[in-house]
């Protein structure tokens, strides 16, 4: 199977982090895509991901899959090792719920003021809406008071174990500080959360 991504950049490294977590980087092949050369736009790679975004993941019957979400529920289950999307009903649905949240509240609203109210990726940026952009900061730190809020009163971002909830925050708040997002100092238990996350190999830490 191959992923096509841009090492470095925010989504392509959720994919990145649930491969590792999985034990799997070694199993699929990646594929860059000059995403600063506007390749992603393409009719070759629009064809097949008519998002035009990175990540993506083709499977060796050709199927195609983006969508970090989705890719990430692919590779749960196509490897053994740890759950990353949860396993009994309960579970799943909690996960899935946290996910969107950590997703919508967190990933897209820092995304989505990286590109409108800065200069974002340059002259790829082919609208930009500036006050919506600020609204996003608003809403990003909201999303961390939130999420400071939960994990205040349990261990990972939605629940008792580690999950792809985790991934998807912690890239979040990566890509906070690459787009100058201070997370709030009062936030303690998402700053403690985050020192713990830091620390995972998967994550670039030394496991320890
Ligand atoms: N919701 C998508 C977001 C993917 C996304 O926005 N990827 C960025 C890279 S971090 C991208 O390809 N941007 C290209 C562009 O803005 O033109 C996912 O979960 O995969």
């Amino acid at each position: 199977m191959k992923i096509y991504d841009y090492e470095g950049f925010p989504n392509p490294a959720r994919v990145r982090i649930a491969l590792a977590e999985k034990g799997a980087t070694e199993k699929v092949q990646f594929v860059h895509v000059d995403v600063m050369k506007g390749e992603h736009r393409l009719p070759a790679f629009v064809s097949k991901n008519p998002s035009a975004s990175v990540p993506a993941l083709e499977l060796d019957d050709g199927t195609f899959i983006s969508e970090c979400s989705a890719i990430t529920e692919y590779i749960d289950h196509a490897f053994e090792g740890i759950s990353l999307t949860g396993k009994t009903a309960k579970e799943r649905a909690v996960i899935h719920m946290m996910q969107r949240r950590a997703e919508q509240g967190v990933m897209d609203a820092v995304g989505a003021y990286f590109h409108h109210a800065t200069p974002g990726l340059g002259a790829l940026e082919l609208y930009q809406n500036k006050e919506w952009g600020m609204k996003q900061h608003e809403r990003a730190l909201s999303g961390m008071q939130y999420f400071n809020g939960v994990l205040a009163t349990q261990p990972f971002a939605a629940g008792e174990n580690f999950s792809v909830t985790d991934i998807t925050l912690f890239v979040g708040l990566s890509f906070a500080d690459f787009a100058k997002i201070a997370i709030p100092a009062d936030c303690t238990a998402l700053l403690a959360w985050r020192a713990r996350m830091a620390k995972r190999t998967s994550m670039g830490g030394t496991g320890s």
